[in-house]
């Protein structure tokens, strides 16, 4: 009997033991019916006859693997080159690369040639260095996981969108979670001399519009890395390769990708990007502005807006937490509009700067009610509920509301409403 065969026989005795159940049985077949048809046209099948799965197994499989199940990133309203990671499928911690969100500000994601590409260390220094990605390789290396959030996620789509459908993935679809490997900042810069007076980097990609941006050298020589590898392989294109500079726990705009230039300097250098765009204007005219760090935020990722309850009974709430200000201490859920607040559990690791997974049994009675989490880090700072942020920003309700504000670092606590029918909708309104 042939492997094609075999697996025929299987997928007929299962299916026939499956009859039985009634609503799950058509459901799964239907799930069956979809892999299939994914996976047939993975293969290249073209057919797509019912042994399709089987082919990705063995000596077929393609030598690079491919997702078995075809989860996809979303585009965003707000910038051409962006798409969102679906937090409402993925588990535990890490996302993985091909899932990883993406923001370019205006410019395609650049084909750098890998052994083309510089970077360059100069300003302020003894020794102006030019590296080659090879060269780069050859020093001592790290491995951190660590999230990169863009200081936009969780407001932007949410208020932006607030008559479409929403769901955690244009939420909070905007930050990710992965192990990176690279040179630590503080070595090449102690191998370049930094020059007495300097205090400040200016780093610069090599995309179409030279995204440029100010880091205080206090951070570059603390816990900031060049960094050309994202979960064990070379960083994806989208995401910055060849080189990309991670700042952990900064807002993402920092964490310049395709990185080609640093240069040493003894003041911010007010770029469009510190200046114009990742700033907030308040109603007094006044801007919050070089905020660097990400604030304590989290979300429940399942249920969450746009999937449905499975039924009334036990439904394990789960969702990330993260804070720029390092590792996460505790994440309470409340299960009733924020009323009362019960420790959810931290699933270990609990690493700084990183998503960190948590749970909360917990049983839905099938009223109506709603759900949110709230994180607290090390530093003892709290995820503020949304009438706690009006207050701590000196705003009404109606900032957050206005159509042309672009919020950055928005960490409200977000509800999600479960209505009777099991519907999961997002109302922070
Ligand atoms: N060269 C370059 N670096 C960049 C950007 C860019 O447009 N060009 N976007 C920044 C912004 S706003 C964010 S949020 C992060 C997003 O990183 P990612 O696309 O790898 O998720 O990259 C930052 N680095
Ligand atoms: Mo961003």
């Amino acid at each position: 009997m042939d492997t094609k065969q075999r697996s025929r026989r299987h997928f007929l005795r299962d299916g026939a033991a499956l009859a039985g159940m009634a609503v799950a049985g058509v459901r799964l077949a239907k799930g069956q019916a979809q892999a299939e048809k994914s996976a047939a046209s993975v293969a290249g099948s073209d057919n797509g006859e019912a042994t399709a799965p089987f082919r990705l197994f063995g000596p077929e499989a393609p030598l690079y693997g491919t997702p078995s199940e075809n989860l996809q990133r979303m585009p965003t309203i707000e910038y051409p080159f962006a798409t969102r990671t679906p937090q409402q499928d993925l588990h535990g911690i890490i996302t993985p690369s091909g899932l990883h969100f993406v923001v370019n500000h205006g410019s395609p994601t650049p084909d750098i040639n890998l052994l083309e590409h510089r970077f360059l260390i100069h300003g302020m220094v003894d020794r102006p260095l030019l590296f080659t990605v090879a060269e780069l390789k050859r020093l001592p290396s790290v491995s951190r996981v660590h999230f990169l959030a863009c200081a936009g996620n969780s407001y932007v789509d949410t208020f932006a969108r607030k008559n479409l459908p929403q769901s955690v993935q244009e939420t909070h679809g905007a930050t990710s979670c992965s192990e990176w490997t690279g040179v630590p900042l503080s070595v090449l810069l102690q191998e370049a001399g930094v020059q007495k007076g300097a205090s400040w980097l200016l780093c610069e990609g090599a995309d179409l519009k030279k995204h440029s941006i100010s880091i205080p050298l206090t951070k570059a020589m603390d816990d900031a890395m060049v960094a050309y590898v994202q979960n064990g392989e070379a960083v994806r294109r989208e995401n910055g390769y060849p080189l990309r500079l991670l700042v952990p726990g900064f807002e993402g705009t920092r964490n310049v990708k395709w990185l080609r230039r640093i240069k040493v300097v003894d003041r911010p250098y007010m770029t469009k990007w510190e200046t114009g765009v990742y700033t907030n204007l308040l109603p007094s005219g006044k801007a919050r502005w070089f905020q660097f760090e990400i604030e304590p935020n989290s979300v429940i990722t399942r249920p969450s807006a746009g999937l449905h309850m499975a039924g009334r009974g036990f439904c394990e709430i789960t969702g990330i937490a993260w804070s720029g200000g390092g590792t996460i201490r505790r994440v309470e859920v409340s299960t009733n509009g924020g009323r009362t607040w019960k420790d959810a559990e931290l699933q270990h690791p609990v690493l700084p700067k990183a998503h960190t997974r948590f749970r909360f049994p917990w049983n839905w009675n099938g009223e109506e009610t709603v759900i949110q989490s709230r994180s607290t880090d090390e530093w003892g700072h709290v995820q503020p509920t949304l009438a706690e942020l009006t207050k701590i920003w000196g705003v009404t309700m109606d900032f957050w509301r206005t159509d042309t504000a672009r919020i950055q670092h928005f960490n409200a606590s977000h509800p999600w409403t479960i209505k009777p029918d099991g519907s999961l909708r997002n109302e922070i309104w």
